[in-house]
């Protein structure tokens, strides 16, 4: 059994797609072990983006992820971290495949609707950083 974090940003909330991400990711089997809604701060933003802090696009982002409230989760089960990476599709929403969330709800390569981390590391620094054991819920 496998954890990953999963956000839905600002452009995600902002399209009314909550429901229908998470549908997604119900609809593949995948559980939900931890929930929230809130707004990232600036700094927060930039601590949980900190891998990409030489990127041109950092300050672009870290404004983006503040830019209103964004949804939380710690998703659950067998392979989940490519599951997810799969439903999201490509960064660049052009490139994704047809179906994906991103080629679905994407409208630029920034403000491209979900967050997924990329590997177990990361998963575990990200999951880590939202949320405490006490909030993941274990079934
Ligand atoms: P990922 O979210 O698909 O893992 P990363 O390369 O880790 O993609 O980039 C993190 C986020 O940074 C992307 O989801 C996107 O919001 C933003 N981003 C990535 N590349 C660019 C770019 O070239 N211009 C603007 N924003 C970008």
């Amino acid at each position: 059994m496998e954890r990953t974090l999963s956000i839905i940003k600002p452009d995600g909330v902002a399209k009314n797609v909550i429901g229908e991400v998470i549908k997604r990711f119900e609809t593949a089997g995948i559980k939900i072990a931890a929930m929230k809604m809130i707004q990232l701060t600036k700094v927060q933003a930039q601590g949980f983006y900190a891998v990409h802090k030489e990127r041109p696009f950092f300050g672009s982002l870290t404004d983006f992820m503040t830019s209103g409230p964004i949804v939380v989760m710690v998703l659950e089960g067998e392979d989940v971290i490519a599951k997810n990476r799969k439903l999201m599709g490509a960064t660049n929403f052009e490139e994704a495949e047809e179906g994906t969330i991103r080629k679905d709800y994407a409208t630029d390569i920034e403000k491209n609707v979900v967050h997924g981390s990329d590997a177990p590391e990361t998963a575990a620094f990200e999951i880590g950083y939202f949320f405490n054991d006490l909030e993941i819920q274990k079934r």
